[in-house]
């Protein structure tokens, strides 16, 4: 499996490449124009230091295949599938978000199983105004709330065994989620320094998220094993640590990394030895804190420049960065240059959200 974290898509051959299995557009005010070749999941984020939209772009080792189930777009080659599916939330009802986490996961999950791919490797959700709370609840613990609902009523795992997750706002624009999913069950991995985020106690809200820490998906028999690391942030035990504290929540969050890596690697997860050998995406809360948490990267010895910066929210309110990451690097082909569109009417926002400028 590949992630080309992509660029010149136009001039790429990988729309028109059977292997390619979709694609998530990171910034931007609208989807690519590419027609409805690949499933695109739009994520309304601000690309840091880089012009314009990034794409992510995951393909396999066979030819795949479209199939729209219901809502949800699917893309699977026989051993894996790439899904999304949105939730437009409409106007500011209280109950548009769970709503819409709701009837968006219960599209999801049926369209695994239709499709043959019941096991949910990696899962990621955008989610506009994360940290806004109404009625008496935060968004993203409402989120939580009919994710778990959703997940209990397919019988897909909400404890051991769920996928890795990450949970992140965006800037408006509908709720949207994409994930990866197998024929074949990943072996769950959580952080022995943190409580499993299964198991967080009710003061961070009426139901505990689920998700794992990873997922270490076996491949075959010469084939490398991918280790899907979540979202993973300054948070020991339960708690958040180093409050308004970038460099410090970087620190412990690179400590939360390793920790998760070496568990995977007591599993024998092949291909995995150091920091090093992952791709990492850094999620920013506040788009001048970027230059510090390069350096804290960097002063790890890990390269700073090879990691992706985006400008979202962070699902609590005092987190200030996280970073989620996938490896073994050298298994998954890498491009980060920019997304070079002249179609100019990918750049225009014609709903005239705003998104942060590239830093
Ligand atoms: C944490 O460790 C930070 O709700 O799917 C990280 C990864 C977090 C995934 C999710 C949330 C999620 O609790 C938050």
């Amino acid at each position: 499996m590949h992630w080309l974290s992509a660029s010149e898509l136009t001039g790429s051959q990988a729309l028109h490449d059977p292997h390619t299995l979709g694609l998530a557009t990171h910034g931007g005010g609208e989807p690519l124009a590419i027609g409805a070749r690949l499933p695109q999941a739009h994520l309304r984020k601000g690309v840091i230091g880089r012009d314009g939209p990034v794409v992510e772009l995951w393909s396999g080792r066979h030819e795949a295949r479209n199939e729209t189930i219901g809502a949800t777009q699917c893309r699977h080659n026989g051993e894996v599938m790439f899904a999304t599916v949105s939730a437009p939330l409409e106007g500011s009802s209280n109950e548009a978000l769970g709503a819409g986490t709701y009837s968006a996961y219960q599209s999801l999950l049926q369209a695994l199983q239709a499709s043959g791919y019941p096991h949910l490797l990696r899962v990621w959700n955008s989610i506009p105004d994360i940290n806004i709370n109404e009625n008496g609840l935060e968004r993203y613990r409402r989120f939580n709330l009919l994710r778990h609902k959703a997940y209990e009523e397919s019988r897909q795992p909400t404890e051991t065994g769920a996928p890795a997750a990450c949970a992140l706002g965006s800037f408006g624009g509908p709720l949207v989620i994409y994930c990866l999913a197998s024929k074949t069950p990943p072996l769950a991995i959580e952080n022995p320094r943190q409580t499993s985020a299964y198991q967080y106690p009710q003061q961070y809200g009426p139901r505990a998220p689920s998700f794992s820490r990873a997922a270490l998906w076996r491949g075959g028999e010469n084939e490398s094993d991918v280790l899907f690391v979540s979202g993973t942030a300054s948070i020991v035990g339960h708690q958040t640590l180093h409050h308004g504290n970038v460099a410090a929540q970087t620190h412990e969050t690179l400590a939360n990394l390793q920790a998760i890596l070496a568990e995977a690697v007591s599993r024998d997860a092949r291909g995995l030895v150091l920091l090093s050998d992952l791709r990492m995406k850094a999620y920013i809360r506040h788009v001048e804190d970027v230059p510090i948490v390069r350096q804290v990267l960097a002063g790890h010895g890990l390269d700073a420049d090879a990691v992706l910066y985006l400008h979202a929210d962070i699902c609590r309110a005092d987190l200030l960065m996280e970073i989620e990451a996938i490896g073994p690097a050298q298994s998954i082909e890498v491009t980060t240059e920019r997304a070079d569109m002249q179609d100019s009417s990918f750049r225009s926002s014609s709903d005239s959200q705003a998104l942060p400028e590239s830093g």
